[in-house]
């Protein structure tokens, strides 16, 4: 009896290695938890990794510094490890290790902030948001509503609060922003300054403009965490935030969609965190022997505010209220 239970201990034993052994293991390198699109996007791309059978999870959080992410493309490297999935709190200084994991011939996906590397290095597929189109968007957003309360004939301070200095999405859709300034030369920018896509720091920012800067009429934020660190900043200087200090924000995440139907925020212009629907097909068809050009695949991205109707690049926007129930994150 005893000899028997031995052996179906070790059948299982050994089952469950070979198991592990032929599990695909995909390594995901992850920027940190800055804000909460950051968080919509881990949890989604790490749900579709972990749910799909056969498939197995490698996670390191960079906690938004460029040394843990070197270090864990290393640790991969050394693992032995599948996939690797990339996304670089900053666009440069990437060059060294990425040619590492090529000359590892390990598959590499880029998720969401590109490479300034990009074009000298392999990757497999890559994914993300259209940054200077959302840069646009917030702006033209600005100038068409501006223009429908007939704002447009006197000048408009506008305050635009930066992202991470340095990061895809912040030189992106800094660049957005200042095109798109130009077809309303109404707009002035009076302030502009990072706010590291933290709540707590486009609150300090915001504080620090408010005693610092004239007259602002509306801000620009690059993310809805600093938009809404910015309004707990105007709350507190006795202003109305969404009247006395029109907002816009970028992500389009829940708080954002709260708070626009609070009617303390304006507008708030999408970048899709849902990656898992992209990931999933992608690595299924690269198993199966597919493979993919370096186009940067953009998902379809909305406007949202507190009225709807805003024309802008590509859309209209929704009003927020009627779609806040059925939003994925
Ligand atoms: C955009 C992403 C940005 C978000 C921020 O794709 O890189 O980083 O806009 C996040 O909320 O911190």
């Amino acid at each position: 009896m005893k000899k028997l239970l031995t052996l179906v201990l070790a059948l299982v034993l050994v089952m469950g290695l070979a198991a592990n052994a032929s599990a695909l293991t995909i390594a995901f390198s992850q920027i940190g938890q800055e804000s909460d699109w950051r968080t919509a996007n881990t949890d989604d791309v790490c749900a579709a990794i972990e749910g799909h059978e056969g498939w197995e999870l490698v996670y390191s959080d960079g906690q938004q510094k460029q040394e843990n992410q070197i270090q864990a493309l290393r640790n991969f490297i050394t693992q032995g490890v599948d996939y690797i999935l990339f996304t670089g709190v900053v666009t440069s200084g990437w060059d060294e290790v990425l040619t590492e994991v090529n000359e590892a011939e390990i598959p590499l996906i880029l998720l969401d902030r590109i490479p300034d590397c990009a074009d000298k290095i392999d990757y497999v597929a890559a994914f993300g948001g259209d940054f200077p189109l959302e840069g646009r968007r917030q702006v033209q957003w600005v100038g068409e509503y501006m223009k429908s309360i007939g704002r447009d004939t006197e000048d408009v301070n506008v305050a635009i609060m930066e992202g991470t200095t340095g990061a895809d999405a912040q030189v992106g859709r800094t660049e957005g922003n200042l095109a798109a300034m130009e077809d309303y030369p109404f707009l002035k920018v009076v302030a502009q300054n990072t706010g590291n896509f933290t709540r707590a720091e486009g609150q300090a920012l915001m504080e620090s403009w408010l005693k610092s800067v004239d007259k602002i009429d509306v801000l620009i934020a690059q993310n809805d965490d600093m938009a809404l660190g910015a309004i707990d900043a105007i709350k507190a200087a006795g202003k109305v935030p969404g009247k006395d200090i029109i907002i816009v924000g970028c992500d389009s995440v829940k708080a954002a969609f709260e708070a626009i139907v609070a009617g303390e925020m304006n507008a708030t212009i999408e970048c899709n965190p849902l990656y898992g629907q992209f990931l999933v097909p992608t690595i299924e068809a690269l198993e199966a022997g597919e493979t993919f050009d370096k186009t940067i695949v953009h998902p379809d991205e909305g406007v949202f505010d507190m009225d709807g109707g805003i024309q802008v690049e590509g859309t209209v926007s929704v009003k927020a209220a009627d779609v806040i129930d059925e939003r994925a994150y």
